[in-house]
């Protein structure tokens, strides 16, 4: 049997200041420290784990090789009547949307509906965190964020696509809002690397190795191979949509497009986010929470019981409750990355 991990508790609040100090220790703001130290507690306490405290090495490698700026000062530009731009300044990308969400608001009520068009900007993070915060306001949100070249589009045979998640939040008329996030890769790249870790293999059809033969091997796809869409060409046509959607139309870069090779350590992709905010108000009937509560009931009594956001509803349930169970030598070595000679 392996010896059994030693786990520590500990508080979403001193979790996400823990972390807001390791970050401003290497290199951000104050406020962007605040802004991603919040996102990826968030991850953590909901057992987003991909996107939690796994990923501090990566944005302090990207810190450290100059690939990110943690300084950056996010530019808003009001483009239209229901369309809001941001320069994220080679920063991240939940500063910007930070900075840009109140007139992003503002103009999804005046008019319905309004696109935020973030560029130049990382995105390292869970997706939902984006989103949920809109419906939670009563709006219906949508999102699309394109990440590194990593993902074999449909026949293909060399890496094109990132893994492009897909968000969307829509508010319920009881409970909380109906939350999706998924990757359009069969699995996201965070995961893989958590399977390295642990020694599993994947199931078939989810990646290839570096002679495009097809692996169940993690290390084989992180080490020159590539993953797989998933659901074939129904995924890929989604990814390339993402593409479109967080480069194309913001001016961010295509995840093929940059080059970070000169930055040794550089973990986090360089490319564009694209957010759609709709008011339900103006919809018909005004009825559109009503509307989400009689669908779910509906797939309830069809059979399905889990809907996407439950797991992660439930264990920001119990984090509250009991705290963020956490391996103490994990939260250790947060606390040498923050305050110690680290
Ligand atoms: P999962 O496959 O784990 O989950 C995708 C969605 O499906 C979630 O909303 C989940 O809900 C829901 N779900 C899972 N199982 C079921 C089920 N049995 N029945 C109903 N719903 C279900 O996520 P991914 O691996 O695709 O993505 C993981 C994370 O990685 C996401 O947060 C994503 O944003 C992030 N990511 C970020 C990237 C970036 O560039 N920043 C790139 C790629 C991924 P629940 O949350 O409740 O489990
Ligand atoms: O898990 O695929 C992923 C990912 C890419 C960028 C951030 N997360």
């Amino acid at each position: 049997m392996p010896p059994a991990v030693q786990l520590e508790t500990i508080g979403f609040a001193e979790l996400s200041t823990l972390l807001a100090a390791i970050f401003e220790r290497h290199g951000t703001s104050p406020h962007v420290a605040r802004c991603l130290a919040d996102n990826c507690a968030s991850a953590q306490r909901d057992g987003s784990d991909s996107h939690g405290i796994f990923r501090i090495p990566g944005y302090l490698s990207s810190l450290a090789s100059g690939w990110v700026d943690g300084r950056a000062e996010p530019v808003v530009e009001d483009l239209a009547p229901a369309f809001v731009s941001v320069d994220a300044a080679g920063g991240f990308a939940q500063p910007a949307l930070a900075a840009a969400r109140p007139l992003l608001e503002e103009k999804a009520r005046a008019a319905g509906i309004a696109l935020l068009a973030i560029r130049n900007s990382h995105h390292f993070a869970a997706l939902w965190p984006d989103v949920e915060p809109f419906a939670q306001q009563g709006l219906v949100a949508l999102s699309f964020v394109n990440s590194f070249a990593c993902v074999v589009p449909h026949g293909g045979h060399s890496a094109l696509f990132g893994t492009n998640p897909i968000a969307f939040a829509a508010p319920r008329a009881q409970g909380q809002p109906l939350v999706f996030d998924l990757a359009t890769s069969a699995i996201a790249n965070g995961d893989v690397q958590i399977a390295a870790r642990a020694g599993h293999r994947l199931p078939e059809g989810y990646g290839v190795d570096h002679h495009g033969q097809p692996t169940r091997e993690p290390q084989a796809i992180l080490d020159g191979g590539a993953l797989l869409p998933f659901g074939g060409y129904k995924g890929s046509a989604l990814s390339m949509m993402v593409e479109l959607l967080a480069a194309a139309l913001t001016g961010g870069h295509f995840s093929f497009e940059f080059d970070w090779s000169g930055h040794p350590g550089a973990q986090t992709p360089w490319t564009g986010q694209l957010l759609i905010v709709i008011d339900p108000s103006h919809g018909a009937g005004n009825n559109f929470a009503a509307r989400c509560e009689q669908l779910i009931a509906r797939m309830h009594g069809a059979g399905q019981q889990r809907q996407p956001g439950d797991r992660r509803y439930q264990q920001r349930l119990r984090s509250e409750r009991h705290g963020i169970n956490l391996p103490a030598d994990e939260v250790n070595r947060l606390r040498r990355l923050a305050f110690g000679d680290a």
